[in-house]
């Protein structure tokens, strides 16, 4: 079966970049709380989970760092730009936070997007983002 050498070359071929973007950390952040899905009752705790990048308050200038957001209900904003501050139902955790309790949103479906930014309030490239959607009770 000649076949079977030239495809597990390609498949070496594949998976060699898989394995050096985690040698070198991408980072990435879960939701861990609220699940996807769920229902819960207010006020819901919102619990971050970072790998690959140091969380810190916003006024750390360091490279490999960066402070959670949270997007309430809210769309992206474009992520080349900062982050707008003052906006209703986005929120910078900019002590370096990871938990957010959000305690005023009505019974209903809601979304929260998290995005992880520099100290610019710049989203991190890649983008370092996860989204739950979930209902109040
Ligand atoms: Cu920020």
């Amino acid at each position: 079966m000649n076949i079977r050498i030239p495809r597990l070359v390609l498949g070496a071929v594949i998976l060699l970049p898989v394995a050096a973007r985690a040698q070198t950390g991408h980072a990435k952040v879960k939701i861990v709380a609220p699940a996807n899905g769920a229902t819960v009752s207010g006020p819901v705790k919102v619990v971050l989970q970072a790998t690959g990048v140091e969380i810190v308050p916003a006024t750390v200038e360091r490279p490999g760092t960066g402070h959670h957001h949270l997007f309430v209900d809210h769309d992206l904003t474009p992520v080349d730009d900062t982050i707008p501050r003052g906006v209703t139902g986005i929120l910078h955790l900019g002590r370096g936070q990871t938990e957010f309790v959000l305690d005023s949103l009505a019974p209903g479906p809601h979304r929260v997007i998290a995005v992880v930014a520099n100290w610019k309030h710049i989203p991190l490239k890649p983008l370092v983002v996860d989204t739950v959607r979930f209902t109040v009770k």
